[in-house]
């Protein structure tokens, strides 16, 4: 069984592949390299529907699937508020509203993925000013929302734990984390985005993390342990296939690479290169 591999797109603009500004450059790389599909950006109040539009159906006739919609939620990514864990009630709401719009959007796309987090504007290390079972009451509550929107919608929503230093530390740090969240809060629409980044700082191991997350997987954001090109660190990923295919993962591997190192091209290049490789070595075995 082939893996599909699919790109965050908003990390390539980190070195100038910015899709926004040269959609055609930025998708012939991707599917000149042989990935499978891109992940766009879930801003429906911000990209207008005509460029949004323009962008994907280009994707669409360069043979590349939308498997998620990448949601913005921390400050530095977002540039509001949009914490569904805060005790603010309107930024709460504002917040499951923005979510409910991602959801729309995708809604009208066939179903890709809707990632969710929960990140504090400013991030707290190592300690939450804000008092840890607050934020948990108010994420599940925000979830419990979100989960019924999407139920009705037929959109799946993954939740992405985010590691200390950037979501709240102590709070959905893990896949582990996020599986209880799930247990507490979810539906039937509600799965993991697992994050190798953030699993490799967090989780016992990758392995273990896609195992914990199990059926409930939905999407991999893939990165090494210096969040660079898979190869360049220390996450065993030929272990990391194994386990996706003994699991009969059926989900994209999208690459989440911040910043986009060396640039954003050669980037593309090394990362799926380097992916089918260690599949061929797995087919041999
Ligand atoms: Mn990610």
């Amino acid at each position: 069984m082939k893996m599909k591999y699919s790109v965050v797109l908003a990390t390539l603009a980190t070195t100038g592949g910015n899709v926004w500004e040269k959609p055609r450059e930025v998708l012939e790389a991707i599917a000149g390299a042989g990935f499978d599909g891109v992940d766009l950006d879930a801003e429906p109040d911000r990209i207008p529907a005509k460029k949004f539009e323009e962008v994907r159906s280009l994707a669409a006739s360069l043979g590349l699937k939308v498997p998620a919609l990448v949601a913005a939620w921390g400050g530095w990514h977002a540039g509001e508020d949009r914490d569904l864990g805060s005790s603010d009630e309107a930024v709460r709401r504002h917040s499951v509203g923005y979510a409910n719009k991602c959801i729309d959007l995708a809604a009208g796309m066939g179903g890709p993925v809707i990632e969710i987090c929960c990140c504090p504007f400013r991030p707290e290390y190592p300690m939450s000013s804000a008092p840890l079972d607050a934020v948990r009451r108010n994420f599940v509550k925000s979830l419990r929302e979100i989960g019924a929107h999407a139920a009705q919608r037929k959109v799946p929503v993954a939740l992405e734990a985010l590691n200390r230093f950037e979501g709240y530390a102590g709070f959905m740090n893990s896949v582990s984390d996020a599986v209880g969240v799930i247990a507490e809060a979810g539906n039937g629409s509600v799965g993991v985005l697992a994050d190798l980044f953030h699993i490799n700082i967090e989780d016992t191991s990758p392995s273990d993390a896609l195992r914990t997350a199990g059926p409930r997987l939905m999407h991999v954001h893939m990165a090494d342990s210096n969040r660079a090109a898979p190869g360049t660190g220390h996450i065993d990923f030929l272990q990391l296939l194994r386990t996706l295919r003994s699991m009969g993962y059926t989900g994209y591997l999208s690459l989440d690479c911040v910043p986009a190192k060396p640039d954003w091209k050669t980037l593309l290049q090394r990362s799926i290169t380097y992916m089918k490789q260690l599949e061929q070595i797995l087919d041999l075995q």
